[in-house]
């Protein structure tokens, strides 16, 4: 692996951290983003290097292409069935492991394979450690149809939770509307504080055409932080 920058060094260790949590025979689900990255060479590596037998499912396309480019056996989620292991990036990280995900715009399967396993754990670096969740914008994926009113339908929730918030951003990537894998649109919240995140859940999740937000509540068991000095700290 080439020279690190110290924020890949945090990653890098982090990633480093998390694959050897991972044992002979487990079923793995395997996260998305750049820490996420990290993760999946460092699988790869201990796999090739042990003749670790998996069973891995991806969260997103472009991890399962990157997995399978390095080796790994990946298996739709459902052929597995059910997971030991689910490691995984965070936009931000409280002091309860409730995270904020979806910077990447794959929450939506994040959220499924996270809570098809035992554990999920979350690398990071130090940057996404935070006391209260909202700095980073929320991700709220929506299906096309009725976008608009939907968009109504969150400003009333975020008005009646007395949530401030900037323009309800339609995520765009070089210019064109993102789609997900699952061909869907997201709106970013720039929310600032969310101090009530599981009230916040429930009235997101409620919202017809709302398909799933990146608050990940009560779903981690384990954050590894890296650092850029290659040491690791739990939360
Ligand atoms: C993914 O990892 C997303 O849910 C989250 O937004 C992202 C974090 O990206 P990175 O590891 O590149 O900081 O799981």
């Amino acid at each position: 692996m080439p020279e690190l920058s110290p924020s890949d060094t945090a990653k890098d260790a982090a990633a480093r951290a998390a694959v050897a949590l991972v044992q002979d025979g487990m079923r793995l689900g395997l996260g998305t983003g750049s820490t996420a990255v990290f993760m999946v060479h460092r699988l790869a590596e201990r796999v090739r290097a042990e003749g670790l037998r998996l069973r891995c499912a991806a969260t997103s396309r472009a991890t399962c292409d990157l997995a399978g480019q390095l080796g790994l056996r990946i298996e739709e989620l459902d052929e597995i069935g059910w997971l030991d292991l689910t490691i995984d990036g965070a936009d931000e990280i409280d002091p309860d492991l409730n995270l904020i995900k979806g910077g990447g715009g794959a929450h939506l399967r994040e959220k499924i394979t996270a809570a098809a396993s035992d554990r999920m754990v979350v690398i990071a670096d130090p940057g996404k450690v935070v006391e209260t969740l909202g700095a980073f914008h929320l991700p709220v994926e929506v299906i096309p149809f009725g976008l608009e009113v939907t968009r109504v339908h969150i400003q009333r929730l975020l008005d009646s939770a007395g949530l401030s918030q900037r323009p309800m951003l339609l995520r765009q990537r070089d210019g064109v509307v993102f789609r997900t894998d699952e061909d869907n649109v997201i709106l970013d919240l720039s929310l600032d504080c969310i101090g009530d995140p599981a009230q916040l859940a429930r009235g997101l999740s409620a919202i017809p055409g709302v398909v799933e937000h990146g608050l990940f509540l009560n779903m981690c068991q384990l954050a590894l932080i890296g650092s850029p000095d290659g040491s690791v700290i739990e939360l």
